[in-house]
């Protein structure tokens, strides 16, 4: 490794995003540790995921007292949450609240996508270009680039010739849009969908919803905050925040018991009453422990949320569909929902199922299906994301003797701890592939790794080094632990875009540490106490 030290590239750092991540790296980074930065963004504005996805319903289902930033003892105090459940509308006002107030958009270049990130070796550091024509060099390369935020391109074709409007959940309209009077079509029910219809189907004269797979999706529980509540917490803050990062999801649930087939019937109705009835995602994971191990503990939830399905749809057929089979609970995201199910139940609503016959192409006038075509107004594809390397792959990043992520990657991601990669160095993936991430919650996932990528960096500079990469051993040693985890839980058995089979062609391949986020913590700090146990350091 030949390292012309004579030289200094333009910024010490280029982080990809304003999201979440990116605004804490770039903080951290410039703030509290004097360092030059240069944020791009792709978006006109701060938010991310916030930013992009503003359809009807769109809201987070981790609480607000817990979805939010923890690096500020100020900042956590003197924010007020209206809702239990933050809406996408709140959540971006947080974000552009904390931009304000850390003074963050002089450093970040809006509307502006990262095309190309090469390694250039005789230097050590990145070249990043830009669509705008700009080219950077750093020496550290730090991707808040997100998760979810690489629309799907759906299997069907035809959407260019449809006449009417087309409208994406993961990149809504600024201007709200009005459906009254209009037939729509919404095609996908993931989390997406299933916070879109029941509002939609409030304006629309006619709403369409093709559904490929029924989901468990169980109540949120939402409504207003109530400040003495919110004021409670907020004087138990630092603990709150100890107990949801010592708790696998990152939420300070504590109710778990150790297995769904260890108590009767009657129990383990009772413990699923409880935590349907208090929402969020207390069914999922502070009921029983077993539920994402062990089939038959699995069905109990299974069966118990179709039951209810049942009772809420009142027309048996249509229940039936809306009715999840086939697969476990859970092993595709759980979402939450809000009048999901009985909006089914208005005259002006008619579900579609498309497992059997798919969608084989949308029309000048509508959505084809078999030899009938559905005629519509507007259509909305809530079609999902290619998700976890999609952001990544999206960027053209290459690195020792320019080789390039998605030939590295071809098979499926190989990362160390999923924040860095073999032959990629100085390049850190903010909630990479395979590390807890989505199954985290995802402002204290985001903190930790920016948190270990900006102490890596504090490290090198204080030892003279300049150059951080993992070894290709402690790589393959990680690629065999999370796919062991994986294999011990019911999740690698179902098609979703947690193994990437949400996109034809994409390797298989589980895409998060199911480890949870405790475990994946202390294996975090056992390497860096042991002076970055599995990285070359230079
Ligand atoms: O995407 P999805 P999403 N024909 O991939 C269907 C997070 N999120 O945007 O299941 C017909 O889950 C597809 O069908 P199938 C959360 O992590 C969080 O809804 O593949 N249908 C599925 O029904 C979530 O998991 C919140 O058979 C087609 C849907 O489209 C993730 O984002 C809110 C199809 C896609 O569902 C992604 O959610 C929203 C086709 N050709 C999202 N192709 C919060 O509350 C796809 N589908 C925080």
């Amino acid at each position: 490794m030949t390292t012309n030290s004579s030289v200094t590239p333009d910024v010490d750092v280029v982080v990809v995003g304003a999201g979440f991540a990116g605004l804490y790296a770039l903080h951290k980074l410039r703030d509290r540790m004097n360092m030059s930065v240069r944020v791009f963004e792709a978006g006109d504005d701060v938010g991310g995921t916030w930013y992009w996805n503003r359809y009807p319903g769109a809201r987070c289902d981790i609480e607000s007292i817990h979805y939010s930033y923890s690096f500020d003892e100020d900042l956590q105090q003197e924010w007020k949450w209206n809702e239990k459940f933050a809406g996408q509308p709140e959540i971006l006002r947080y974000l552009n609240h904390v931009a304000d107030r850390f003074d963050l958009r002089k450093s970040i270049t809006f509307g502006t996508r990262v095309i190309g990130v090469h390694w250039d070796d005789e230097n050590s550091w990145w070249t990043v270009r830009t669509d705008t024509g700009e080219t950077v060099t750093a020496r550290w390369f730090i991707s808040g680039a997100g998760n979810l935020s690489v629309p799907k391109e759906p299997e069907f074709g035809g959407i260019d010739n449809f006449r009417g409007e087309v409208l994406l959940t993961g990149n809504w309209p600024h201007e709200p849009v009005d459906f009254t009077g209009r037939r729509v079509a919404v095609i996908g029910t993931g989390a997406s969908g299933i916070q879109a219809i029941p509002l939609i189907a409030q304006q629309a004269a006619e709403l369409v919803v093709f559904q490929r797979t029924p989901q468990f999706a169980t109540p949120l529980g939402n409504g207003p905050l109530d400040p003495e509540e919110l004021a409670a917490a907020k004087k138990i803050y630092p603990e709150l925040r100890e107990a949801a990062r010592n708790h696998f999801l990152g939420v300070p649930f504590d109710q778990v018991q150790p297995s769904a087939l260890a108590v009767d019937a009657e129990e383990r109705r009772r413990v699923f009453d409880e935590r349907w009835n208090a929402g969020g995602f207390r069914l999922f994971i502070d009921s029983f422990q077993d539920i994402l191990f062990d089939k038959a503990a699995n069905d109990t939830a299974a069966e118990y949320i179709r039951e209810r399905i049942r009772e809420r749809v009142q027309d048996p057929a249509t229940a039936e569909r809306l009715a999840p089979r086939g697969y476990a609970y859970a092993t595709k995201r759980p979402p939450l929902e809000t009048n999901y199910y009985e909006t089914y139940n208005r005259d002006n609503v008619h579900l579609v199922d498309v497992k059997s016959t798919p969608i084989s192409e949308i029309t000048e006038t509508g959505v084809r299906v078999g030899d009938r075509t559905y005629e519509v107004d507007t259509i909305v594809l809530a079609t999902g994301f290619d998700a976890m390397t999609g952001p990544l792959m999206a960027m053209d990043i290459r690195g020792r003797n320019g080789l390039r992520l998605a030939d590295k990657w071809a098979h499926g991601p190989r990362t160390y701890l999923g924040i860095m990669i073999d032959e990629f160095p100085n390049l850190f993936t903010i909630t990479g592939p395979q590390s807890p991430s989505v199954l985290y919650n995802m402002p204290l996932a985001i903190e930790d790794h920016v948190d270990f990528a900006t102490d890596a960096i504090s490290y090198l500079r204080e030892h003279d080094l300049q150059v951080i990469e993992p070894t290709a051993e402690a790589e393959a040693d990680w690629l065999r632990t999370t796919t062991e985890i994986a294999e011990q839980t019911l999740l690698p058995q179902t098609d979703s875009w947690y193994m990437g089979a949400n996109i034809p062609g994409k390797p298989r391949a589980c895409m998060v540490y199911l480890g949870g986020a405790p475990a994946y913590r202390q294996i975090c700090a056992d390497v860096v106490d042991g002076g970055y146990v599995g990285f070359e350091l230079s």
